[in-house]
């Protein structure tokens, strides 16, 4: 039998916010298990749905993602006002993408900020060579927003099961910031993702 049962699907409504061009729409098609595409395409407004077992629940994943330096304030307040999770994305390669992490974590903040985890994410960490933000930069902005950091590579699928498996269990146990700080590393059992394992180096709470 088929363990999602349509009746009792939650849904987890994810936004997926940042600068142009640092791989939202990646990091979107990434979770729905498509290949990476190295070419660059503009697209508007992108949604993907996905349905998933976590901690013997059924979800379905709800995954939005707009276009990069889009400011429109009513665009932007529709898409947040209901979303239960902010996939805040930067460039690990480009430095002006942390610019775009401001401005968005203050928009969450004004519009949905008791409503929706905030998750940071840094992506292309696969680019060693062209990285422009290191260790010392994640922690400063870990000391600034206090929120969970992942750090990911849509190219290579670094820590994308494990982002995923995160954002799962944060909304099953109605996880909010204040409650994410504290959970422990070593609770984080992969238990649906037996094949991947959690690179604790990756997590910065
Ligand atoms: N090396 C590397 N390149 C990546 C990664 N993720 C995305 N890219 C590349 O970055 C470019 C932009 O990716 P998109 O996913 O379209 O970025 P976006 O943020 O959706 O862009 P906009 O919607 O225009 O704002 C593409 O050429 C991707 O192939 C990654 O993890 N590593
Ligand atoms: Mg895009």
């Amino acid at each position: 039998m088929n363990p999602i049962n349509e009746e009792k699907e939650i849904p987890v409504k994810i936004v997926i916010v940042g600068a142009k061009s640092i791989g939202k729409t990646s990091l979107s098609n990434k979770f729905m298990n498509k290949n990476f595409d190295k070419e660059y395409k503009v697209n508007f407004i992108n949604y993907n749905r996905k349905k998933i077992n976590c901690l013997n629940k059924a979800l379905i994943l709800k995954i939005w993602d707009l276009v990069g330096n889009l400011r429109d304030k009513y665009v932007n307040e529709k898409i947040y006002f209901d979303s239960n999770i902010c996939l805040i994305l930067f460039d690990l390669t480009n430095l002006d993408s942390l610019d775009d992490v401001d401005y968005y974590y203050n928009e969450i903040k004004l519009n949905n900020y008791e409503n929706c985890c905030m998750i940071l994410v840094g992506n292309k960490c696969d680019d060693i060579e062209n990285r422009k933000i290191f260790k010392k930069d994640i922690k400063q902005l870990k000391e600034k927003y206090k929120i969970p950091y992942f750090e990911i590579s849509c190219k290579n699928g670094r820590n994308i099961k494990e982002l995923e498996y995160f954002i799962c269990r944060s909304h099953i146990q109605n996880i909010r910031y204040e409650s994410i700080k504290r959970i422990s590393l070593n609770s984080l059992s992969l238990r649906h993702y037996e094949s991947h394992r959690i690179q604790k180096k990756c997590f910065i709470f």
